[in-house]
């Protein structure tokens, strides 16, 4: 049975945040037009003598990297949050209408491989599921000190990405970022209402669906209902898992299997190493009871039609509220009909 994706002019909800997007989807009726333009990415060398990331190499700061077979982690020398300094903010004048508050934080930088060519998509299941480890591992403890922590990686030049060897960070703080409140709020909220995670709701709900993208025993990737951006996924565990380090051996090595998988696709899709903002959310490091929460990752990729044709989060969307163009079916149908060995 083919079931048609809805074409009409709607706004969706995204129950994380309570934001809409305006999906046009009949704009994109028009055929697809196919034109794949390769973005002539050179082939990256395993090893580049300029890199302060590559291993033995010198960084910035005249520090010298270790020669790492793995992965390797480092404070991040020109970090954007730090420890409180006494007098920081000093001199600052607010006022009851134009408030601050002093943060305090830890940043750290992860080199997912020491070869200078081989990101996430190109990495083994071991060497994965190494990079899922360190992921938990510093969540753990970074957690221990701070409310928030933040993994992240930018991939690629038009993501403002300042390297390409292959790496992520990580940003800990003691105050919970925006996206943080908002999506505790509301799956605190739905938790409370309905006595189920939210996220494990979406995961029930589109197991089986149109947004489907690809699951495993232990994940499931869909073009979330709301996605904003035109390939967007979310990444969801099908059991409860409210952090990074509540996943056991097999659910680990299950999202090993899923990072292949998806990040291959990404590259299949558009034949290039595409690029992506991607990051963990996971229940915040506070009192609270975590469970309302559901550990997942977030793929926002800019790409649209090939390798050099991207969507803009501009105009209308800055100023009034996100917009799409190609329906999230879609997109989830082209990334679920890719081929991925596994
Ligand atoms: P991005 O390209 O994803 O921004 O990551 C590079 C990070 O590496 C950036 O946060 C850090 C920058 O501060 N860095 C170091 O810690 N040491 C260096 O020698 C150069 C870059
Ligand atoms: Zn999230």
């Amino acid at each position: 049975m083919t079931v048609q994706a809805p074409r009409g002019l709607h706004r969706r909800r995204n129950p994380l945040t309570g934001r809409w997007v305006l999906v046009s989807a009949q704009r994109n009726a028009r055929p697809w037009q196919g034109e794949i333009a390769k973005d002539n990415a050179r082939q990256l060398p395993d090893y580049d003598p300029g890199c302060y990331l590559c291993p033995g190499n010198r960084r910035a700061t005249g520090e010298i990297n270790p020669r790492y077979d793995g992965v390797y982690v480092f404070d991040n020398d020109f970090p954007a949050l730090g420890p409180a300094v006494a007098d920081d903010t000093q001199g600052l004048q607010g006022s009851a209408l134009l408030t601050f508050e002093a943060v305090q934080g830890h940043c750290r930088v992860v080199c997912y491989s020491p070869d200078h060519g081989r990101g996430l998509s190109r990495l083994s299941g071991a060497h994965l599921r190494a990079v899922v480890d360190t992921w938990a591992s510093e969540s753990a403890r970074l957690g221990q000190s701070h409310r928030w922590v933040q993994v992240f990686e930018n991939k690629g030049a038009m993501m403002g990405c300042s390297n390409p060897h292959p790496h992520g960070q990580i940003w800990a703080s003691d105050h919970l970022p925006d996206e943080a409140v908002l999506e505790e709020q509301h799956q605190r909220a739905y938790f409370a209402t309905h006595g189920e995670a939210l996220l494990a709701s979406v995961a029930r709900e589109e197991f089986e669906g149109l947004r489907h993208v690809w699951a495993n025993s232990h994940w499931l990737v869909i073009v979330p209902w709301w996605a904003t951006w035109p390939f967007e996924t979310l990444v969801l565990p099908r059991q409860a898992a409210p952090r990074l380090e509540s996943l056991d051996h097999a659910a680990r090595d299950a999202l090993a299997e899923t990072l292949h998988q998806l990040t291959r696709r990404y590259d299949l899709l558009f034949d290039c190493e595409f690029p992506y903002s991607m990051g963990w959310h996971g229940a915040p490091y506070t009192q609270q009871d975590p469970r309302p929460w559901q550990i997942h990752a977030h793929f926002y990729p800019p790409l649209l039609r090939s390798a050099t044709v991207r969507k803009f989060m501009v105009g209308y969307e800055m100023l009034a509220e996100a917009q799409r163009d190609l329906s999230a079916e879609d997109a989830a149908r082209r990334l679920r009909e890719l081929s991925v060995s596994t």
